[in-house]
């Protein structure tokens, strides 16, 4: 029998989403799957791994790969995350780089992301993004002066990943980009993380649109317990799992200010992060936070490749127990 990942007229491409922070490459990835996966938040530096995830556009196949935005920094987590984002760039037919076009001087910002990724690359697109409230720039002339410096880029497009303005020639231009294969990924899937990471995620992206300045920087998610129900009865009262997770935090004053008067803080980060992961599940789930003083988590190498951020050539110091 032949199995419909394996058709002879499919056709598949795997693309990075790489660029600086904020410049809105989950939000594309969310724009293009047609559900909120990826985590997006107003400010910078939200993703922290990268991951897959896929869609089918008829026979193609484009597998998309979001990445961390690189940044200038001297502290460990964000040199792993940087490191993620090279990682991002590996193995891929295309990089697409996102420019928040909004900026003043996109070349310049341009040449700081190639600058901050640290690695050559090859085969790119640049993608002027948030073309809703860029007016007025001549993109042909930014491109042109792009390419002349950095001729590893070898297209252009202006879209808005919120509004979806030309998205779709992206899209097209993905599948005509498309080479004959088997297609990576089964029917169904959607992404190489599971659903323990997009938990953590989820408590993780309210934590960071609810809460105010550095404290979401200092702050992470880990999960303790995830058990899934067996939902063999077609009941939709049932409980699909129960989950336990801890937030992490810096400082004794982090943690009060994260659990809030009376719980009220904690409680509303965990009521809206359970919607969204029973609204990815599908059903009903239980879900309790914890919150914990970890002293300089984002410099312990445990707590940092539990968060799927391993260890990378650029890594300074680990933290270790005396
Ligand atoms: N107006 C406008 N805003 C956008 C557009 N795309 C993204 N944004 C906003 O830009 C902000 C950052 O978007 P993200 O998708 O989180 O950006 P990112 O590149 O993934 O950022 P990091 O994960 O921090 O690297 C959010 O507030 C988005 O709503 C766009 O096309 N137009
Ligand atoms: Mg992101």
């Amino acid at each position: 029998m032949l199995l419909t990942n394996q058709h002879p007229h499919n056709k598949s491409i795997m693309v990075s989403l790489l660029g600086m922070p904020n410049a809105g490459k989950s939000t594309l990835v969310n724009h293009l799957l047609g559900f909120d996966l990826s985590i997006v938040s107003k400010k910078p530096q939200t993703t922290r791994n990268s991951f897959h995830c896929c869609f089918n556009v008829d026979r193609t196949e484009i597998v998309l790969v979001d990445s961390p935005g690189v940044h200038k920094s001297s502290q460990e987590m964000n040199i792993r995350m940087n490191g993620e984002a090279q990682k991002a760039s590996e193995g891929v037919d295309k990089n697409l780089i996102l420019i928040d076009s909004k900026k003043e001087n996109l070349i310049q910002e341009f040449d700081q992301f190639v600058s901050y990724l640290g690695k050559s690359l090859s085969d790119s697109w640049v993608i002027f993004n948030k073309s809703d409230v860029s007016q007025g720039k001549d993109f042909q002339k930014i491109y042109d002066e792009i390419n002349a410096k950095h001729p590893f880029v070898k297209k252009y497009f202006v879209i808005s990943a919120k509004e979806g303005e030309n998205v779709q020639h992206l899209v097209q231009a993905l599948c005509d980009n498309a080479e004959s294969g088997p297609h990576y990924y089964h029917k169904g899937d959607v992404s190489n993380k599971n659903m323990r990471f997009f938990v953590t995620e989820y408590i993780r992206e309210q934590a960071f649109r609810l809460l105010k300045e550095e404290l979401p920087y200092e702050l992470a998610v880990t999960i303790d317990k995830f058990i899934e129900a067996d939902v063999s009865e077609d009941n939709p009262n049932t409980v699909l799992a129960e989950i336990h997770a801890t937030i992490l935090v810096n400082r004794p004053s982090q943690r009060a200010i994260v659990v809030g008067s009376k719980g009220s803080m904690i409680k509303e980060i965990g009521t809206r992060a359970r919607k969204k992961i029973e609204a990815m599940m599908g059903g009903k789930v239980f879900l309790k936070l914890h919150v914990k003083i970890a002293p300089k988590w984002f410099r312990n190498n445990f707590v940092l490749e539990e968060l799927g951020l391993p260890r990378v050539q650029k890594s300074r110091r680990v933290w270790r127990k005396k």
